[in-house]
Parts: structure tokens; sequence; C-alpha cells
């Protein structure tokens, strides 16, 4: 059976992953648009929503906020994390142990972010291993970030890209591949069937339209991909909800965008 059909981070073989890792990503800036979400809590009551299956957070926020939450919101520790005031090479380096994440912050699943075609790969693969084979011996299933990136990287969205990230997910035995939306329905069916096994989910990006942002959800989905990992386009809408009932319309009820927000 796959890790995720048994997991509570997924609703009828589906997901939808809150990511609210960007304060360390991205700096507080990124909250701007809607500050009261700079309050941890109010990102944990958003993802009490039933279509939300799981928060992705940092280990610290987990340790201060999650203990409130743990009956109303399924945990996904996110192990490492890297900052947009570093400006080497891309490297993400791990803060979090999967022991550290069952035993303390009482995790769901774990997160990784793995940037393929940076110089630092061969180090970062070698994490995910660890990381892997400890959560895999835990039973837990384990989200790849998987984020193609480097000096050799122009265009991290191109079809070819996007596929060989979702290849390398399940060639490094992640049970869930991260992967930004390459653009079309057609590309991310090749994303999805590259990644054999390992489910596909889109990574959100940065802030578009409701309607721009559910239509590329639907291609995911009519794609054959699993859901949705999304950060700013829920945490930068003023009534975050409403774009969640639309989203739980079309992941779990194969609705149309169209539909979806008429509704
Ligand atoms: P978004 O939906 O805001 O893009 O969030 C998803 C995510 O993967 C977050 O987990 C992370 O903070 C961010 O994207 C990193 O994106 P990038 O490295 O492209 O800035």
């Amino acid at each position: 059976m796959h890790p995720l059909s048994d997991s509570p981070i997924s609703r009828d073989g589906k997901t939808l992953i809150l990511a609210m890792d960007h304060g360390l990503e991205h700096g507080p800036s990124d909250f701007e648009a809607v500050p009261e979400t700079l309050d941890p809590e109010t990102a944990f009551e958003i993802g009490t929503h039933p279509a939300v299956t799981a928060v992705a957070v940092q280990k610290g926020i987990a340790e201060q906020y999650y203990p409130s939450y743990e009956d109303d919101v399924n945990l996904l520790a996110k192990l490492n994390g890297t900052s947009n005031l570093w400006m080497g090479e891309p490297y993400s380096p791990k803060n979090c142990t999967v022991e550290y994440a069952i035993e303390e912050l009482n995790a769901d699943a774990v997160g990784y972010t793995v940037y393929s075609g940076s110089n630092h790969e061969p180090r970062m693969y070698e994490d995910f291993r660890e990381i892997q084979e400890t959560a895999h011996r835990n039973d837990l299933p384990v989200v790849m970030w998987s984020y193609p990136r480097g000096q050799g990287l122009k265009n991290d969205t191109k079809p070819e890209v996007i596929a060989y990230a979702a290849r390398i997910a399940l060639e490094l035995g992640a049970d869930v591949a991260k992967v930004k939306y390459p653009g079309s329905q057609e590309a991310m069916e090749w994303a999805v069937r590259a990644a054999g096994g390992t489910r596909v989910v889109m990574s959100g990006g940065s802030k578009v339209s409701d309607l721009e942002f559910l239509r590329s959800v639907e291609a995911v989905m009519n794609a054959g991909g699993t859901g949705l990992a999304v950060g700013r386009n829920v945490w930068q809408r003023e009534d975050p909800t409403r774009l969640l009932d639309a989203l739980e319309k079309v992941i779990y009820e194969g609705e149309t965008a169209d539909a979806a927000i008429e509704e």
C-alpha cells in the first residue's frame, strides 16, 4: 500500500498541504499583504479548514504553536530550510531530525527540499537518504520539495525540468513530489508519468488571481496529480477560507475551477 493511502495527510487519496515556512524561506515581507498571517496561530486556524490535510512548518513554529492544534491539524514537519539572505549556490541545510519530528513534534509526515542541479546536490542527496530511510522505518510519509535549481538551470519550470524533478523524487524514494507548475496539463501529465508510484502535488508559487490559480489546480488534478502544497496563494488572500472552499471542490469533488468559483 502507498504510504499516503493510510496517512492522515491524505483525504480520499488527495492532499492539500498548507506550506507555512515562507517566514524562513522569504522573510516577513511575504506577510505584508495580510499582516495577520504573520501570527502562526492565524495560520494554524486557517489550517483547520476541512480541505487542508496538513500544515507544513519548521521546527520552531511546530514547537511553539502545534501543541494547541494537535487535535485539529495534521503536521508535516519541514526538516530543512534556507533563508532568502543566503546568496550562495542553492543548499538547504537540515535543521531537524526525523526522530525529533516524531518524538517531540508529533509529526504525521516530513518534508525535505532537494535542489537537484546545485553544486551541493551530492550533499543534499545524502541528507535526503538519511531522512527517507528513517522516515520509512517509522512509517512516516516523505514529501520531497523537488526544486531543480542552480547555476546551470535558467528555467526551472520547463516541462522537461519538472518531469525530471518528479522522477528524481521517485528514484530517491519520496512518497510525494512537490513540484512547480510546468504551465500546462500536458506537461503535468508527463511529470505524473515520470513519477511512477510517487504522488505529485503542485507547488503554489507567487500569488495570482483566484481563477488562474484554481485553473492550474484543475489542470493538475486532470493530469493525475494528487493535490497541492500551497503557501502564498492562500496566505496572501484577504479571505483564505473562500479560496479553500473552492479548492475543496476542485481537489476532492472534481469540480471545474469556473464552477467552484461561481459557487
Ligand atoms: P508557495 O505556495 O508560497 O510558493 O509556497 C510553497 C513553498 O514550497 C514553500 O514551502 C516555500 O516557502 C516556498 O515555496 C519556497 O519557494 P521558492 O524557493 O521558490 O521561493
